[in-house]
Formats: C-alpha cells, sequence, structure tokens
C-alpha cells in the first residue's frame, strides 16, 4: 500500500471517531508575473493524505462505520488541454492509481457537495488559508441551512485539522522516512559539491545553480526552500537569498539548502573555508558552534520539552561568547539580559516534513512539548558577527556560522538523517580539497 494511502486510512479512521467530514483542497497556482506562474507545488495536508500532484484537486473524506469513504475531485481528461497543459490523470483512473473510494469531475465539486454533506455533523476545513475557498464553503453551509425544512442537516460544527491531521502528520510513518532520508542523501551530495567546487572568485550563483542542479538530477522536486548561499558577512543576514556576490579568499561561506523530494524537505546548513582552511579566528568561532550544536542534539530523545533543545545550544554559545570576547559576564547574567541576542538571535529548531517548517504544536497542556517517537526536527545554532560589529574583537568581525541537521526521534534516542554531511573541522577540509 503507498505510504499516502495509508495516511488516509489513519485519518479516516480518526475522522470516523470524530464523526466528521473532511475537504482538503490542494494548493491554488499562483501567479509570477503577469500571466506566468511558480511552478506549481501541491498543498501539504493534500499531499499527505493522495500523493497527488496535478492541480484544481480536492479530497472529501467521510466518516463511516467500515472505516469511512475517501471521494477525490480531480481534472477531467481533454486532448486539447492535455496539449497545452500537460498530461492528466483523469476521472476514471484515478480510484485504481491512488487507490481513492470514488472520483469526480472538478467542475461538479460544489454541485455534488452539498448532497455528499447533507446529515455531516462536523466539517474539518482549514479556515483562514484561501479566502476564496472559505467564501465558498461557508456559502455552502448557508445554502444547505436553507434546507432544513426539508430535512436536510448541515454541518453545525468547522473544526480545524490542526489538532488532528497536523498531530498525525507530526509522527512520521516509517514510508515518510525512508523518503526523508534518501532526501537527506542527496543534501549530502549536494552540499558536497559546493565544498569542493567553492575557491576564491567563484560567484554565489555558481553555487546556487550548482545546489538546484544536483537536487533535480538525482530526483529531487527542487530546493526544499530558497537556497542560502551567503559568502563572509552576507552569513549573517538570516535570510540572505540574493546570492550573488563574488566569494572571497580567506572567509567562510555559509549554505543552507535541502532537497525536497516527493515533497518531503531537509533542511541543512554548513559552513565551509572557501580557500579550503579554517583561519585560526574562524575555527575558533566554528567549534563554540559546532560544540553548541552537539549539545543539542544531546537532548533529542523521548520526553525531553522541545525547548530544552534549544536551550543546551543557548548555554554553549552563550559561554562560547564570554570566552570569545563578545559578551561579558556569567553565563546566567548574559542569558538574564538577553545580550547573547546581538550574536545568536534564532530559535534553534523547527518541525521538518512535508513543509521545511513542518506542521503541529510545539506546545501543549504542560508547556513545551516533550519529544516523542517519530518526530524529526532540525537543530541549526549559530553565531552571526557582522563586519560592522564594533563591540566585537576585530578579528571575529564578518564571520557567521550556522551548522544544522534533521534529526529523528527514535525509540531510545535520536538518529541524524544528514549525519553523513562533512561537519567537523577536518571533515569539512578534506570536503573542500576533494
Ligand atoms: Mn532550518
Amino acid at each position: 500500500m503507498s505510504i499516502y494511502r495509508e495516511h488516509r486510512q489513519r485519518f479516516l479512521a480518526t475522522l470516523s471517531e470524530l464523526g466528521a467530514a473532511a475537504l482538503i483542497p490542494t494548493n491554488t497556482a499562483k501567479t509570477r508575473s503577469n500571466d506566468t506562474e511558480y511552478r506549481f507545488r501541491p498543498g501539504s495536508d493534500f499531499w499527505y493524505l493522495t500523493g497527488f500532484a496535478e492541480p484544481e484537486s480536492w479530497l472529501l473524506l467521510l466518516p463511516g462505520a467500515e472505516g469511512g469513504r475517501s471521494i477525490l475531485f480531480l481534472r477531467e481528461r481533454d486532448e486539447l488541454r492535455e496539449i497545452w497543459d500537460g498530461r492528466r490523470l483523469g476521472v476514471e483512473a484515478a480510484p485504481a492509481t491512488l487507490g481513492v473510494d470514488e472520483a469526480h469531475d472538478v467542475e461538479d465539486l460544489w454541485s455534488l457537495l452539498p448532497e455528499l454533506l447533507a446529515g455531516q455533523d462536523t466539517l474539518m476545513w482549514a479556515t483562514g488559508a484561501e479566502p476564496e475557498d472559505d467564501r465558498a464553503v461557508h456559502e455552502l453551509l448557508g445554502l444547505l441551512r436553507t434546507r432544513a425544512r426539508g430535512g436536510v442537516r448541515a454541518p453545525g460544527r468547522i473544526l480545524h485539522p490542526g489538532p488532528y491531521l497536523h498531530e498525525q502528520r507530526l509522527l512520521k510513518s516509517e514510508g515518510e522516512l525512508e523518503v526523508m532520508r534518501r532526501a537527506a542523501a542527496i543534501t549530502d551530495e549536494a552540499h558536497r559539491a559546493l565544498m569542493a567546487t567553492a575557491a576564491p572568485g567563484v560567484n554565489e550563483c555558481e553555487l546556487d545553480a550548482l545546489l538546484d542542479y544536483t537536487f533535480r538530477r538525482r530526483g529531487g522536486t527542487g530546493a526544499a526552500y530558497n537556497n542560502i548561499v551567503a559568502g563572509g558577512a552576507n552569513a549573517c543576514i538570516l535570510h540572505y537569498v540574493e546570492n550573488d556576490q563574488p566569494l572571497e579568499d580567506g572567509a567562510l561561506c555559509l549554505v543552507d539548502a535541502g532537497t525536497e523530494l516527493e515533497h518531503y524537505a531537509s533542511d541543512v546548513t554548513r559552513t565551509f573555508p572557501v580557500s579550503g582552511t579554517f583561519t585560526d579566528a574562524q575555527r575558533r568561532v566554528y567549534e563554540v558552534v559546532l560544540a553548541a550544536q552537539e549539545a543539542s542534539i544531546a537532548q533529542c530523545r523521548p520526553g525531553v520539552p522541545f525547548d530544552a533543545v534549544h536551550e543546551a545550544s543557548l548555554d554553549v554559545l552563550v559561554d562560547g561568547m564570554i570566552e570569545l570576547g563578545l559578551c561579558s559576564g556569567t553565563r546566567a547574567e548574559v542569558i538574564e539580559s538577553g545580550a547573547y541576542r546581538q550574536w545568536f538571535m534564532h530559535r534553534t529548531s523547527h518541525w521538518l516534513g512535508i513543509d521545511v517548517h513542518d506542521c503541529g504544536a510545539y506546545d501543549d497542556a504542560t508547556g513545551s512539548r516533550p519529544l516523542e517517537p517519530g518526530m524529526v526536527l532540525t537543530v541549526e545554532p549559530g553565531l552571526y558577527i557582522g563586519a560592522e560589529a564594533a563591540d566585537a574583537p576585530a578579528e571575529l568581525r564578518g564571520i557567521g556560522i550556522r551548522i544544522e541537521d534533521d534529526i529523528l526521534i527514535t525509540a531510545d534516542g535520536h538518529e541524524n538523517l544528514t549525519a553523513a554531511v562533512p561537519k567537523s573541522i577536518a571533515e569539512v577540509e578534506a570536503a573542500c580539497q576533494a
């Protein structure tokens, strides 16, 4: 059984328990400019439940005693449109190909939905995502209510999928992890290629293009988010995406990039010396960030609160800031005052999955939620010392370093999905000279 069918059956079991129907559209096409569009990317909830990537598709799930029913709405085959816009699966082939119970032409969505939703008490619908779809769903519910005198019962409750579908997505299945491991392997190859290619005078854009080339050549759907290729002090701009400057001899290069494979993300950051060898100052900062990252990864096991992963990095980074002359006082004073934020201004982790910043709550009733087997999170501490940072020792100015891996929580600890990407100073220097 495909992983998507398995996801759908599990979610249908939840819906059947709740007595709720769920309506899940894919993404809408987004205009890039005038009459051209961005390459289509399916909606994450929709992809998770179908593995189907065509635009203009909707999934309706109905609860039921025998595991419920899945109904897909998709574009009908059309000889002329397919000549212009590409192949379509079509209504007839959809049930056998995707394992859904029924399929209909998406043109009939709004005329069939009233009948299909009549008698349902609860509709799971992600309000607030697409205003036009929101309006259509509310009009549909209004229409059903006008039929009350005819004995039609309209759903009286709308539930957001967050606590249900997004919690299911947070705990990865074996099938999903297999995809994420393959994505990690492609991302490893891409980072190695960059370390081997970078040299003084090579432009950031060449490395950016090499990332995309490696991702796509190996079967990825592209970058999971905009590549960051930041030479020297550009690394101190957290979301630097211009990627258009020549790399300078003696500088570092920070690369935050991961492939998307079958619409699952990987998310890796490495920082390496353009010339192939760290300077003494770069090495001292790198060792602090690496020790912080290792301390955080060591916290990754079931039962540990999500925030403890961040706090482990923060402790090591703050000690390092004091040692490097970036902050003064004790660790407790620097954390209390927030003075560390000048050099480390972001959090350490986020969930990872179909979305690079994946769904799932970070807190529960107890506060920061405990980690559980099947969760995947990034661990990405950094230190950013701007070129103009007057209160930093001169030799540290212009150094920005982040190190990021993708960590799966397992029953007895964790698995670093991206462990193969060179990370120690010796490994990074060897990869640069490869
Ligand atoms: Mn990240």
